[in-house]
C-alpha cells in the first residue's frame, strides 16, 4: 500500500528501528488478507478451525493471559492528580522509558503489522482514527472484526490526519532458544504493562495478547483515551450499549422506535440485553452496540450516539440458546472464539450454553475434559469475537453516521440485595448521582477476586482515562448543554437474590417488562412513586401478564429497604471521600439529602418510606 502519511510513515520506521521485527506488513483489511492471517494462525498452532461453524477458529491463551489486567493498566499524565486515585498513575517520562527498554528488539523474528483503523462508521463527525503497531497476528485479525481496519482506515487519514499512535507487542522475541509457541506473552504479571498516554495521546501496551490488553482500539482508545479527548472537547465516551426499541405497532402514542444506552461492568450482561428477544408480544430491540457509546449533542438538540465498534467480544460463558438466542446466531459462523471447550465433533462448548455438559471435551487448556472434572471447561473469561452485521437483530442504523438520539440513559450493577429492580432519576443531577454511586459484584472479566462488591461509578472504574470526580463533572456540564433535551436517567438491577441465593427477577428477554415501563414514564404515563431513593413502579405498573411471579416479589424488587439504604449510604459516602476535593457540589448535597430521608446525621433513626 503506497503510504502517503509522512508522520504515519516516520512513527513506523522509528518503531521498525526499536523494535527489530524481522518483516513488515501493513494490513490493507481484505478478506484475502484475513485469510491469510488465519491459515498462518492454524500453522503457527494458535488456531484450530471450528468444523461446525464455516471460517470460525478456537484459540487457546497462556493460562497467565486470560483477562485485562486492571494491576498493570496505567494512566499517565504529568501531574497525578489528572489520572486521580482510581487509576494507577505513573510520570510519562519515565514510564516511556521503561517502555522503551522493553520495546527494544522486542518483535525480534516476528512480523510487524501496521494496523490501520477507524473507530465508527468511515467518514461519521463522531469517528476517530488510530493505527496499531503489533506483532500479533491474533490482533491483527481481531482488530478486523472489531473495527473498521485496513486500507478504507488509511485513506481516511490521508496525507496528514490525526491518528492516535497505539503500539503493542506479545513482550516475547524470537531467537536463538527461544522457539515460538501458540500464544507467546510475557507470562510474569509484572512484565505485562497497558499504558496509556492522554497528553499525547498515545497507547502502549506490552506483554499480553488478550482481548482489551491488545486489541487496542477498544477500552484503551475507544474508552480511556476517548473519555479524556471527550471531556476536553464536550462530549461523551462511554460503557454503554445502544439499543433501539420499538413497541406494538398502533399502541397508543407510542408508535416510534427510541433509543437506549445503557452502562453495565464487564460481565453483567450488556450483551444479553443489547440484542434482547423480547417475552412480550410486539415488542422490538435491536442492537446498535453491546459495549461502547460514544455520544455528542447533534445539530438538533439531542445526544446522538454511535457504537464506535463493528464487533462484539462478547463472553461466551451462560450465553445459550435461552440468555441469548441472538448471539446465538451471531456466532454460527465467522468467529474467534477464544479459552472455549471443544467438543469430538467439531463444535465449541461452554459452561451454560446447553443444561447439560457433553460427555466428552478438551477443555480451555487444551486437556481432557469430563462432567465432574472439578473445573470448567471453559474459562469463565471465555470470549467470541464476531462481525456486528452477523447479527439478526443488527439495527438499519447501526452504522448511521450521524448517530441515533438517545431516549434514555440505563445504569445497572450486579446488586444481591437494597437496589430495587428500576428506579428512575428524578432530575439529570440525581441520574448522575446514581451512576456515580453505582456498585457491583466482580466477575471474570478482570484478573483477580469474582464476587465482591466494589463501587464502580457509571461501569466506568477501569475505564475512565482521568479523574472520577471531574468525570461527574463532565456529566453535568453535559446535562446543562443539553437541557431540556437530556436523556431521562434510570437504575436496573436484574441481579437481587432471595435469602437462598435464588434470583428473583427471571432476566433475560422478561426484562422487556422493565423496559416496557421506561416508555411509559417516556410517554408520560402515572406509573411511579416518588420515594426516598427515586422513582419507583407503582404497585402492578410493570406488566407481568404471563409470568408466573409471586407479586410479594414484585412488591420486594420495587420496595425501599431501609436498612439496605443505611449501609449502601455509608459505603456511597466512603467513595465519595475517596474522590475528595473533586466531588461536584451537587452531588455531595443529594448525599446529604439522601442521609437526611434516612434519619442519618439527625436524632430521628426511622426511615423515610
Ligand atoms: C469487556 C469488558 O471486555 O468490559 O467488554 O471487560
Ligand atoms: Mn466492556
Amino acid at each position: 500500500m503506497a503510504v502517503q502519511h509522512a508522520r504515519l510513515q516516520a512513527w513506523v520506521d522509528d518503531t521498525v528501528a526499536l523494535c527489530t521485527p524481522a518483516r513488515v506488513h501493513w494490513c490493507d483489511g481484505s478478506e484475502a488478507e484475513y485469510r491469510q492471517l488465519c491459515d498462518l494462525l492454524v500453522s503457527q498452532g494458535t488456531f484450530q478451525a471450528v468444523p461446525a461453524r464455516p471460517g470460525s477458529f478456537v484459540c487457546r491463551t497462556h493460562p497467565s493471559d486470560v483477562a485485562r489486567i486492571e494491576d498493570r493498566t496505567f494512566i499517565c499524565t504529568t501531574d497525578p492528580d489528572d489520572a486521580g486515585p482510581t487509576n494507577r498513575w505513573a510520570d510519562p517520562v519515565a514510564m516511556k522509558a521503561t517502555l522503551r527498554q522493553r520495546f527494544a528488539g522486542a518483535m525480534a523474528g516476528r512480523t510487524l503489522y501496521v494496523v490501520p483503523f477507524c473507530m465508527g462508521p468511515i467518514g461519521s463527525p463522531l469517528a476517530r482514527l488510530g493505527v496499531e503497531i503489533t506483532d500479533s497476528p491474533y490482533v491483527a485479525v481481531s482488530m478486523r472484526i472489531m473495527t473498521r481496519m485496513g486500507a478504507a482506515a488509511l485513506a481516511a487519514l490521508g496525507s496528514d490526519g490525526t491518528f492516535v499512535p497505539c503500539l503493542h507487542s506479545v513482550g516475547a522475541p524470537l531467537g536463538p532458544g527461544r522457539p515460538d509457541v501458540p500464544w507467546p506473552c510475557a507470562t510474569e504479571l509484572s512484565d505485562k504493562f497497558i499504558v496509556h498516554f492522554p497528553e499525547d495521546p498515545s497507547i502502549w501496551s506490552y506483554g499480553s495478547g488478550y482481548g482489551g490488553n491488545a486489541l487496542l482500539g477498544k477500552k484503551c482508545f475507544a474508552l480511556r483515551i476517548a473519555s479524556h479527548l471527550a471531556r476536553d472537547e464536550g462530549w461523551m465516551a462511554e460503557h454503554m450499549l445502544i439499543l433501539a426499541l420499538t413497541p406494538p405497532a398502533g399502541a397508543a402514542s407510542r408508535s416510534t422506535t427510541r433509543y437506549f444506552a445503557a452502562a453495565f461492568p464487564s460481565a453483567c450482561g450488556k450483551t444479553n440485553l443489547a440484542m434482547l428477544r423480547p417475552t412480550l408480544p410486539g415488542w422490538t430491540v435491536r442492537c446498535i452496540g453491546d459495549d461502547i457509546a460514544w455520544m455528542r449533542q447533534g445539530a438538533d438538540g439531542a445526544l446522538h450516539a454511535i457504537n464506535p465498534e463493528a464487533g462484539f467480544f462478547g463472553v461466551a460463558p451462560g450465553t445459550s440458546e435461552e440468555s441469548n438466542p441472538n448471539a446465538m446466531a451471531t456466532i454460527r459462523r465467522n468467529t474467534i472464539f477464544t479459552n472455549v471447550a471443544t467438543t469430538p465433533d467439531g463444535d465449541v462448548w461452554w459452561e451454560g450454553m446447553t443444561a447439560d455438559p457433553p460427555a466428552q471435551l478438551t477443555d480451555w487448556q487444551g486437556r481432557d475434559w469430563k462432567p465432574g472434572a472439578g473445573r470448567p471447561a471453559a474459562h469463565p473469561n471465555a470470549r467470541f469475537t464476531a462481525p456486528l452485521d452477523q447479527c439478526p437483530v443488527i439495527d438499519p442504523r447501526f452504522a448511521d453516521p450521524a448517530g441515533v438520539p438517545i431516549s434514555a440513559i440505563v445504569f445497572g450493577g450486579r446488586r444481591p440485595r437494597t437496589i430495587p429492580l428500576v428506579n428512575e432519576a428524578r432530575s439529570w443531577a440525581h441520574g448522575i448521582f446514581l451512576g456515580a454511586t453505582a456498585g457491583s459484584e466482580t466477575t471474570a472479566a478482570t484478573i483477580g477476586t469474582a464476587g465482591v462488591l466494589r463501587r464502580d461509578p457509571f461501569a466506568m472504574l477501569p475505564f475512565c482515562g482521568y479523574h472520577m470526580g471531574d468525570y461527574f463533572a463532565h456529566w453535568l456540564e453535559m446535562g446543562r448543554r443539553l437541557g431540556a433535551q437530556a436523556p431521562r436517567i434510570f437504575f436496573v438491577n436484574w441481579f437481587r437474590k432471595d435469602a437462598s441465593g435464588a434470583y428473583l427477577w427471571p432476566g433475560f428477554g422478561e426484562n422487556i417488562r422493565v423496559l416496557k415501563w421506561m416508555c411509559d414514564r417516556l410517554d408520560g404515563r402515572d406509573v411511579a412513586e416518588d420515594t426516598a431513593v427515586g422513582h419507583l413502579p407503582r404497585p402492578g405498573s410493570i406488566d407481568t401478564s404471563g409470568l408466573d411471579i409471586d407479586p410479594a416479589v414484585m412488591a420486594e424488587l420495587c420496595a425501599v429497604d431501609a436498612e439496605g439504604w443505611l449501609r449502601e449510604i455509608t459505603l456511597i459516602a466512603e467513595s465519595f471521600s475517596a474522590l475528595e476535593p473533586r466531588v461536584p457540589k451537587s452531588l455531595r448535597s443529594l448525599l446529604s439529602e439522601l442521609k437526611h430521608s434516612f434519619g442519618v446525621g439527625s436524632q430521628r433513626r426511622e426511615a423515610a418510606p
